[in-house]
């Protein structure tokens, strides 16, 4: 299902929108078979109600977070020179979300004069419509064309490359950390099925470096990543009617080193009994026993550029900041 909103006749831009309720891609058939798992987990995708993107908002204002602003510092500083390299006249963002970083790349791609069209793709039409219009002023003459949709089925929808352009794929934010090493390595060949031969790929990804630094930027002491942990049980609870006290859990990040990755789990603090209607379940999870709700892997430069090659690209360049923790890197489609 597909509906497109055009925007009378003041800006230039338009959303097509395949998320459609009642249609949820299987998410609640595949959170019922998680939760009856031997372990059982909780996908990720289920932090991101409203609470929780207000949540995440506030997570990348932590000192203990250094993440979001170390990925914006380097987008703000190497940009450019990615920008002349690649000569891109589009910008097809996925996981666009409120596209603060989307201004320094197209800040970038508009001083090479070549920017041309945004494609902003993000699971949620509201915050796209938002940063469409935002985005379509800021820039005159930008022509942003919005896709809703979930990344792991309508990347096909995004509309056709220019023939005569030059496309940039943007996957940031170390999105690519929270899917396992299967689903790593088919998300990169997706991407880069979106880009003909001079086309490039722009990664974020978070490195492996001092676990305890690590761990801290996922056990911050004001506790806003435990209440960002805690609410995925309020937000299951609510689209499923279910009746588990978020505060019988205790927040459980953990460093996983042979898989170099954060692992977020929640811990029983007692016998919890969690009914479900919603989904047919009850589940019984004895006081210890733990839910994971999140993987958030650590990559080495010769790890992301392994992804880049089986899916076809060659490395381009590749910039982290100052302290190892953080790389932006890009490939090509040669
Ligand atoms: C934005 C999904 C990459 O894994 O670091 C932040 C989410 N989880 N704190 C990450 C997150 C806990 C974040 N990602």
């Amino acid at each position: 299902m597909s509906t497109t909103v055009r925007a009378a006749t003041v800006r230039p831009w338009r959303l097509d929108c395949h998320v459609a309720a009642g249609d949820d891609g299987g998410a609640a058939a595949e959170l019922r078979r998680s939760l009856m798992a031997p372990r059982p987990t909780i996908s990720p995708r289920w932090f991101y109600d409203d609470a929780g993107c207000a949540l995440f908002e506030r997570i990348t204002d932590l000192a203990e977070y250094y993440q979001t602003r170390t990925e914006q510092a380097l987008l703000e500083a190497r940009m450019h020179h990615v920008a002349a390299d690649v000569g891109p006249t589009e910008l097809v963002e996925i996981g666009s979300g409120a596209a603060t970083k989307t201004r320094a790349i197209l800040d970038a791609m508009s001083d090479t004069g070549l920017l041309d069209r945004y494609v902003p793709f993000d699971i949620s039409p509201g915050i796209i419509a938002r940063s469409a219009a935002e985005l379509a002023a800021a820039y005159p003459g930008l022509r942003v064309h919005g896709i809703a949709g979930d990344f792991g089925r309508h990347l096909g929808k995004i509309p056709r490359r220019p023939a005569d352009g030059t496309r940039l794929v943007a996957f940031l934010g170390s999105t690519l950390g929270n899917l396992d090493r299967a689903g790593r390595r088919t998300m990169v060949k997706r991407l880069a099925r979106l880009l003909k031969p001079g086309d490039a790929l722009l990664m974020g990804t978070d490195l492996a470096h001092d676990p305890a630094v690590l761990i801290r930027a996922y056990d911050d002491e004001p506790g806003v990543t435990a209440a960002f942990n805690r609410n995925i049980i309020r937000h299951v609870n609510r689209v499923f009617e279910g009746d588990a006290d978020p505060d019988a859990f205790a927040h459980a990040p953990r460093w996983n080193a042979r898989s170099s990755r954060i692992e977020m789990h929640l811990r029983a603090l007692r016998d919890i009994d969690w009914s479900l209607p919603g989904l047919d379940i009850a589940l019984r999870i004895p006081e210890g026993g733990t839910i994971r709700t999140e993987i958030s892997c650590k990559f080495t430069r010769g790890e992301v550029e392994d992804l880049y090659a089986q899916a076809g690209l060659t490395p381009r360049s590749w910039h982290e900041d100052a302290l190892g923790r953080y790389a932006v890197s890009v490939a090509v489609r040669a």
